[in-house]
Protein backbone atom coordinates (compact mmCIF):
# COMPACT_ATOMS: atom_id res chain seq x y z
CA UNK A 1 0.00 0.00 0.00
CA UNK A 2 1.09 3.86 -0.70
CA UNK A 3 -0.11 6.50 0.18
CA UNK A 4 0.47 10.08 -0.32
CA UNK A 5 -0.79 13.13 1.30
CA UNK A 6 -2.58 14.23 -2.28
CA UNK A 7 -3.34 12.76 -6.00
CA UNK A 8 -1.01 14.90 -7.53
CA UNK A 9 1.26 13.72 -10.35
CA UNK A 10 4.59 12.24 -9.18
CA UNK A 11 7.41 12.65 -10.57
CA UNK A 12 10.90 11.15 -10.55
CA UNK A 13 13.77 12.05 -10.98
CA UNK A 14 16.45 10.45 -12.94
CA UNK A 15 20.01 12.06 -12.26
CA UNK A 16 22.18 10.42 -10.53
CA UNK A 17 23.34 11.43 -6.61
CA UNK A 18 26.78 11.87 -5.96
CA UNK A 19 27.36 11.12 -2.40
CA UNK A 20 30.27 11.24 0.54
CA UNK A 21 32.93 9.79 -1.37
CA UNK A 22 30.83 8.96 -3.84
CA UNK A 23 31.60 12.01 -6.01
CA UNK A 24 30.84 8.81 -6.59
CA UNK A 25 26.66 7.87 -7.23
CA UNK A 26 28.40 8.51 -10.87
CA UNK A 27 30.45 5.97 -11.23
CA UNK A 28 32.79 3.64 -9.32
CA UNK A 29 36.00 5.38 -10.86
CA UNK A 30 34.97 8.84 -9.60
CA UNK A 31 35.29 8.66 -5.97
CA UNK A 32 38.99 7.78 -6.43
CA UNK A 33 39.95 10.49 -8.86
CA UNK A 34 38.10 12.61 -7.56
CA UNK A 35 39.05 12.21 -4.22
CA UNK A 36 42.52 12.60 -5.35
CA UNK A 37 42.06 15.91 -6.56
CA UNK A 38 40.18 17.26 -3.66
CA UNK A 39 42.52 15.66 -1.64
CA UNK A 40 40.19 13.44 0.36
CA UNK A 41 36.33 13.84 -0.42
CA UNK A 42 35.73 11.01 -2.76
CA UNK A 43 37.20 7.56 -2.46
CA UNK A 44 38.92 8.96 -0.04
CA UNK A 45 36.31 11.13 1.84
CA UNK A 46 35.69 8.43 3.59
CA UNK A 47 38.60 6.65 3.86
CA UNK A 48 39.73 10.19 5.23
CA UNK A 49 36.96 10.36 7.13
CA UNK A 50 37.77 7.00 8.90
CA UNK A 51 40.87 8.33 9.35
CA UNK A 52 39.91 11.28 11.59
CA UNK A 53 36.65 9.81 12.75
CA UNK A 54 37.99 6.57 14.35
CA UNK A 55 41.01 9.09 16.24
CA UNK A 56 38.00 11.10 17.25
CA UNK A 57 35.34 8.57 17.96
CA UNK A 58 37.36 5.54 18.44
CA UNK A 59 38.60 6.65 21.48
CA UNK A 60 35.02 6.46 23.01
CA UNK A 61 35.16 4.40 26.25
CA UNK A 62 33.60 0.93 25.33
CA UNK A 63 32.68 0.00 28.88
CA UNK A 64 29.89 2.86 28.42
CA UNK A 65 29.13 2.60 25.03
CA UNK A 66 28.79 -1.38 25.75
CA UNK A 67 25.85 -0.72 28.44
CA UNK A 68 23.63 1.66 26.23
CA UNK A 69 24.06 0.00 23.43
CA UNK A 70 22.60 -2.89 25.01
CA UNK A 71 20.40 -0.84 26.77
CA UNK A 72 18.39 0.20 23.58
CA UNK A 73 17.49 -2.77 22.63
CA UNK A 74 16.24 -4.46 25.91
CA UNK A 75 14.40 -0.86 26.86
CA UNK A 76 13.48 -0.61 23.39
CA UNK A 77 11.61 -3.78 23.30
CA UNK A 78 10.18 -3.80 26.92
CA UNK A 79 8.44 0.15 26.91
CA UNK A 80 6.76 -1.71 23.17
CA UNK A 81 5.57 -4.43 24.96
CA UNK A 82 4.76 -2.87 28.19
CA UNK A 83 2.71 0.33 27.18
CA UNK A 84 -1.03 -1.25 26.54
CA UNK A 85 -0.86 -3.14 29.50
CA UNK A 86 0.32 -0.19 31.69
CA UNK A 87 -3.45 1.53 30.59
CA UNK A 88 -5.25 -1.07 30.61
CA UNK A 89 -4.28 -2.53 34.20
CA UNK A 90 -4.53 1.32 36.00
CA UNK A 91 -7.54 1.40 34.19
CA UNK A 92 -9.37 -1.53 34.94
CA UNK A 93 -7.18 -2.98 37.72
CA UNK A 94 -8.20 -0.76 40.38
CA UNK A 95 -5.25 -0.47 42.26
CA UNK A 96 -2.63 -2.52 39.90
CA UNK A 97 0.41 0.27 40.32
CA UNK A 98 3.08 -1.43 38.81
CA UNK A 99 3.02 -2.00 35.12
CA UNK A 100 3.25 -5.93 35.48
CA UNK A 101 0.99 -5.78 38.44
CA UNK A 102 -1.54 -4.20 36.93
CA UNK A 103 -1.31 -5.65 33.23
CA UNK A 104 -2.09 -9.05 34.59
CA UNK A 105 -4.60 -8.76 37.37
CA UNK A 106 -6.66 -6.81 34.59
CA UNK A 107 -5.86 -8.47 31.78
CA UNK A 108 -6.21 -11.87 33.44
CA UNK A 109 -7.84 -13.10 30.61
CA UNK A 110 -5.91 -10.18 28.48
CA UNK A 111 -9.03 -8.64 26.75
CA UNK A 112 -9.44 -6.50 29.32
CA UNK A 113 -6.37 -4.91 29.25
CA UNK A 114 -6.14 -4.05 25.70
CA UNK A 115 -9.60 -2.84 25.11
CA UNK A 116 -9.04 -0.68 28.28
CA UNK A 117 -6.03 0.02 27.04
CA UNK A 118 -6.93 1.57 23.70
CA UNK A 119 -9.29 4.30 24.47
CA UNK A 120 -7.08 6.02 27.45
CA UNK A 121 -3.84 5.47 25.45
CA UNK A 122 -2.51 8.86 25.30
CA UNK A 123 0.61 8.68 23.58
CA UNK A 124 1.04 5.09 23.30
CA UNK A 125 -2.27 5.21 21.80
CA UNK A 126 -1.26 7.96 19.41
CA UNK A 127 1.86 5.71 18.41
CA UNK A 128 -0.59 2.51 17.77
CA UNK A 129 -3.11 4.45 15.36
CA UNK A 130 -3.01 4.19 11.67
CA UNK A 131 0.73 5.45 11.22
CA UNK A 132 -0.43 6.53 7.56
CA UNK A 133 -2.95 9.21 8.65
CA UNK A 134 -2.02 11.93 7.85
CA UNK A 135 1.43 10.98 6.76
CA UNK A 136 2.94 12.52 4.14
CA UNK A 137 3.62 9.58 2.41
CA UNK A 138 3.30 5.99 3.61
CA UNK A 139 4.37 2.04 2.07
CA UNK A 140 3.85 -1.18 3.67
CA UNK A 141 5.58 -2.63 0.52
CA UNK A 142 2.28 -5.21 -0.13
CA UNK A 143 1.08 -3.93 -3.04
CA UNK A 144 4.18 -4.65 -5.57
CA UNK A 145 5.22 -7.55 -7.20
CA UNK A 146 7.64 -9.76 -5.46
CA UNK A 147 11.37 -9.82 -7.11
CA UNK A 148 11.01 -6.97 -8.64
CA UNK A 149 11.82 -3.49 -7.59
CA UNK A 150 8.67 -1.57 -6.07
CA UNK A 151 8.61 0.91 -9.24
CA UNK A 152 6.02 3.95 -8.84
CA UNK A 153 6.35 6.36 -7.01
CA UNK A 154 9.86 4.95 -6.60
CA UNK A 155 12.87 5.13 -8.35
CA UNK A 156 15.58 2.86 -7.88
CA UNK A 157 18.92 3.55 -7.90
CA UNK A 158 21.65 1.28 -8.13
CA UNK A 159 25.26 0.21 -8.54
CA UNK A 160 26.87 -3.18 -7.83
CA UNK A 161 23.26 -3.92 -6.30
CA UNK A 162 19.92 -4.93 -6.36
CA UNK A 163 16.33 -3.90 -5.35
CA UNK A 164 13.49 -6.00 -4.80
CA UNK A 165 10.29 -6.75 -3.13
CA UNK A 166 10.79 -9.83 -0.86
CA UNK A 167 8.47 -12.07 1.12
CA UNK A 168 11.62 -13.84 3.14
CA UNK A 169 11.12 -11.01 5.55
CA UNK A 170 8.38 -8.43 6.32
CA UNK A 171 6.84 -6.67 9.25
CA UNK A 172 3.61 -5.63 7.72
CA UNK A 173 1.61 -8.33 5.68
CA UNK A 174 3.91 -10.52 3.40
CA UNK A 175 6.50 -8.29 2.01
CA UNK A 176 9.62 -6.09 2.44
CA UNK A 177 11.99 -4.48 0.28
CA UNK A 178 15.62 -6.12 -0.35
CA UNK A 179 18.39 -4.43 -0.71
CA UNK A 180 21.47 -5.93 -1.99
CA UNK A 181 24.95 -4.78 -2.54
CA UNK A 182 27.99 -7.03 -4.12
CA UNK A 183 31.31 -7.91 -2.34
CA UNK A 184 33.40 -5.17 -3.99
CA UNK A 185 35.61 -1.61 -3.39
CA UNK A 186 34.27 1.85 -3.84
CA UNK A 187 31.02 2.55 -4.05
CA UNK A 188 27.99 0.44 -4.42
CA UNK A 189 24.61 1.06 -4.32
CA UNK A 190 21.18 0.19 -3.36
CA UNK A 191 18.84 2.55 -3.06
CA UNK A 192 15.23 3.24 -3.35
CA UNK A 193 14.57 7.35 -3.78
CA UNK A 194 11.20 9.06 -3.17
CA UNK A 195 10.62 11.81 -5.09
CA UNK A 196 7.14 13.05 -5.20
CA UNK A 197 5.85 16.45 -5.50
CA UNK A 198 3.26 15.27 -3.14
CA UNK A 199 5.94 14.81 -0.54
CA UNK A 200 8.56 17.36 -1.39
CA UNK A 201 9.35 19.88 -0.60
CA UNK A 202 7.85 19.38 2.46
CA UNK A 203 6.06 22.48 4.19
CA UNK A 204 8.50 24.19 6.48
CA UNK A 205 11.08 22.39 5.25
CA UNK A 206 11.28 20.32 8.21
CA UNK A 207 10.21 16.27 8.10
CA UNK A 208 9.94 13.08 10.61
CA UNK A 209 10.33 9.74 9.05
CA UNK A 210 10.48 6.22 10.37
CA UNK A 211 11.19 2.97 8.59
CA UNK A 212 11.52 -0.64 9.84
CA UNK A 213 15.01 -2.14 9.27
CA UNK A 214 16.68 -5.62 9.10
CA UNK A 215 20.14 -5.48 8.43
CA UNK A 216 21.75 -9.28 8.03
CA UNK A 217 25.08 -8.49 8.76
CA UNK A 218 27.52 -4.91 9.36
CA UNK A 219 31.01 -4.30 8.24
CA UNK A 220 33.70 -5.63 10.39
CA UNK A 221 36.13 -3.11 8.82
CA UNK A 222 35.95 0.53 8.71
CA UNK A 223 33.08 0.52 5.63
CA UNK A 224 31.20 4.28 5.80
CA UNK A 225 27.66 3.21 4.85
CA UNK A 226 24.47 5.32 4.21
CA UNK A 227 20.82 4.12 5.34
CA UNK A 228 18.90 6.57 4.54
CA UNK A 229 18.89 10.09 2.99
CA UNK A 230 17.58 13.76 1.72
CA UNK A 231 18.75 16.02 -0.87
CA UNK A 232 18.36 19.28 -2.55
CA UNK A 233 19.79 22.40 -3.53
CA UNK A 234 20.76 24.85 -0.62
CA UNK A 235 18.75 28.00 -0.46
CA UNK A 236 20.36 30.89 -1.82
CA UNK A 237 23.03 28.43 -3.62
CA UNK A 238 23.80 26.32 -7.00
CA UNK A 239 25.03 23.29 -4.71
CA UNK A 240 23.26 20.70 -3.37
CA UNK A 241 23.53 19.35 0.52
CA UNK A 242 22.38 15.76 1.51
CA UNK A 243 21.52 15.17 5.40
CA UNK A 244 22.21 11.26 5.94
CA UNK A 245 21.97 8.38 8.60
CA UNK A 246 24.29 5.47 8.53
CA UNK A 247 27.55 4.33 10.19
CA UNK A 248 31.21 3.74 9.58
CA UNK A 249 33.37 1.96 12.37
CA UNK A 250 33.22 -1.51 13.37
CA UNK A 251 32.20 -1.66 17.72
CA UNK A 252 34.09 -3.84 19.75
CA UNK A 253 33.27 -5.08 23.03
CA UNK A 254 34.89 -7.24 25.56
CA UNK A 255 36.84 -8.46 22.13
CA UNK A 256 33.54 -9.29 20.28
CA UNK A 257 32.10 -7.34 17.21
CA UNK A 258 28.99 -5.87 18.08
CA UNK A 259 28.13 -4.15 14.83
CA UNK A 260 28.94 -0.35 12.86
CA UNK A 261 28.89 2.17 15.17
CA UNK A 262 25.67 4.78 13.98
CA UNK A 263 26.87 8.32 12.32
CA UNK A 264 25.19 11.31 10.94
CA UNK A 265 26.85 12.66 8.01
CA UNK A 266 26.84 15.55 6.20
CA UNK A 267 27.76 16.18 2.26
CA UNK A 268 27.80 18.00 -0.84
CA UNK A 269 27.55 15.90 -3.43
CA UNK A 270 28.53 18.96 -6.40
CA UNK A 271 31.75 19.75 -4.88
CA UNK A 272 32.81 16.51 -6.78
CA UNK A 273 32.64 18.33 -10.06
CA UNK A 274 33.58 21.42 -8.68
CA UNK A 275 30.08 22.80 -7.37
CA UNK A 276 30.32 24.31 -3.76
CA UNK A 277 32.69 23.69 -1.06
CA UNK A 278 33.89 20.34 -0.12
CA UNK A 279 32.54 19.02 3.14
CA UNK A 280 32.23 15.61 4.14
CA UNK A 281 31.47 16.10 8.00
CA UNK A 282 30.23 13.49 10.66
CA UNK A 283 29.23 12.70 14.26
CA UNK A 284 29.79 9.18 15.67
CA UNK A 285 26.97 7.73 18.11
CA UNK A 286 29.30 6.69 21.23
CA UNK A 287 29.28 3.12 20.57
CA UNK A 288 26.16 2.52 19.57
CA UNK A 289 25.85 0.45 16.42
CA UNK A 290 22.91 -0.87 14.05
CA UNK A 291 21.67 -4.41 15.13
CA UNK A 292 22.05 -7.05 12.89
CA UNK A 293 19.97 -10.10 12.11
CA UNK A 294 16.53 -8.55 13.82
CA UNK A 295 14.01 -5.59 12.85
CA UNK A 296 14.96 -2.32 14.19
CA UNK A 297 12.52 0.39 14.27
CA UNK A 298 14.43 3.88 12.65
CA UNK A 299 13.24 7.10 13.50
CA UNK A 300 14.45 10.71 12.09
CA UNK A 301 13.98 13.87 12.04
CA UNK A 302 15.37 16.53 9.33
CA UNK A 303 14.73 20.12 10.57
CA UNK A 304 16.22 22.67 8.09
CA UNK A 305 15.26 25.96 9.21
CA UNK A 306 17.53 24.79 12.19
CA UNK A 307 20.16 22.75 10.31
CA UNK A 308 19.12 20.27 12.64
CA UNK A 309 19.03 16.25 12.53
CA UNK A 310 17.74 13.96 15.24
CA UNK A 311 17.75 9.66 15.35
CA UNK A 312 15.72 7.27 17.24
CA UNK A 313 15.89 3.75 17.46
CA UNK A 314 13.20 1.07 18.91
CA UNK A 315 11.65 4.14 20.44
CA UNK A 316 14.63 5.67 22.09
CA UNK A 317 16.38 9.16 21.39
CA UNK A 318 19.76 8.57 20.11
CA UNK A 319 21.19 12.19 21.59
CA UNK A 320 24.69 11.13 20.43
CA UNK A 321 23.33 11.62 16.65
CA UNK A 322 21.59 14.77 16.83
CA UNK A 323 23.25 17.47 14.66
CA UNK A 324 22.33 21.02 15.74
CA UNK A 325 24.31 22.95 12.93
CA UNK A 326 27.47 21.67 13.65
CA UNK A 327 29.40 18.23 13.72
CA UNK A 328 32.29 16.53 15.47
CA UNK A 329 34.47 17.22 12.45
CA UNK A 330 34.53 17.44 8.34
CA UNK A 331 37.09 15.97 6.42
CA UNK A 332 37.00 19.25 4.21
CA UNK A 333 35.89 22.10 6.85
CA UNK A 334 36.84 22.38 10.27
CA UNK A 335 34.50 20.85 13.12
CA UNK A 336 32.72 24.31 13.24
CA UNK A 337 31.21 24.31 9.62
CA UNK A 338 27.90 24.63 9.74
CA UNK A 339 25.15 21.60 8.21
CA UNK A 340 23.37 24.29 5.81
CA UNK A 341 20.74 22.31 4.98
CA UNK A 342 19.18 22.07 1.29
CA UNK A 343 15.68 22.56 0.28
CA UNK A 344 14.62 18.70 1.19
CA UNK A 345 13.49 17.55 -2.08
CA UNK A 346 14.01 13.62 -2.25
CA UNK A 347 14.47 10.73 0.39
CA UNK A 348 17.17 8.16 -0.41
CA UNK A 349 16.85 4.59 1.56
CA UNK A 350 18.17 1.17 1.05
CA UNK A 351 21.98 0.57 1.53
CA UNK A 352 25.30 2.15 0.27
CA UNK A 353 28.63 1.98 1.05
CA UNK A 354 31.68 3.40 0.05
CA UNK A 355 34.87 1.04 0.60
CA UNK A 356 35.98 -2.28 -0.13
CA UNK A 357 33.29 -4.53 2.09
CA UNK A 358 31.65 -7.67 2.12
CA UNK A 359 28.40 -8.39 0.12
CA UNK A 360 25.43 -6.97 2.44
CA UNK A 361 21.79 -7.53 2.48
CA UNK A 362 18.82 -4.91 3.91
CA UNK A 363 15.09 -5.37 4.17
CA UNK A 364 12.97 -2.40 4.69
CA UNK A 365 9.75 -2.54 5.46
CA UNK A 366 6.71 0.21 6.78
CA UNK A 367 8.15 3.87 5.70
CA UNK A 368 5.93 6.98 7.29
CA UNK A 369 7.18 10.13 6.20
CA UNK A 370 4.94 12.67 7.92
CA UNK A 371 5.05 16.59 9.64
CA UNK A 372 4.96 14.82 13.24
CA UNK A 373 7.07 12.43 14.78
CA UNK A 374 5.38 8.69 13.89
CA UNK A 375 7.10 6.43 16.65
CA UNK A 376 7.37 2.80 16.05
CA UNK A 377 4.80 0.11 15.56
CA UNK A 378 3.15 -1.31 18.27
CA1 LIG B 1 5.11 -5.15 4.44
Amino acid sequence: MTRTGSTSLLFFGLSLLAGCDSGGGGSGANPGTTGGSNGTPAGGAATGGGGAGSATTGGAPSAKGGSSTGGLAAAGSSPTGGAAPVTGGTTNGGGGQAPSTGGTSAGGDGAGGSSAGSPAGGSGGAASADPCAGALFCDDFEDYDKGKSPGAPWAERVNSGTVAVDDAQQVSGSKSVKFTTEAKDGTKTAFLRLKSDSVFPVAGNQFFGRMMVRLESAPTASVHWTLLQSTGTVPSQTYRSQYRYGGQHPVMEGGSFTGSQLMANYETPDSYSGNGPSTDCWVHANMKVLPTGAWVCVEWEFDGPNDAMRFWMNDQALEDLTVNGTGQGCVSQSETYRWTAPEFSELEIGWESYQNDAARTLYIDDLVVSKTRVGCPK
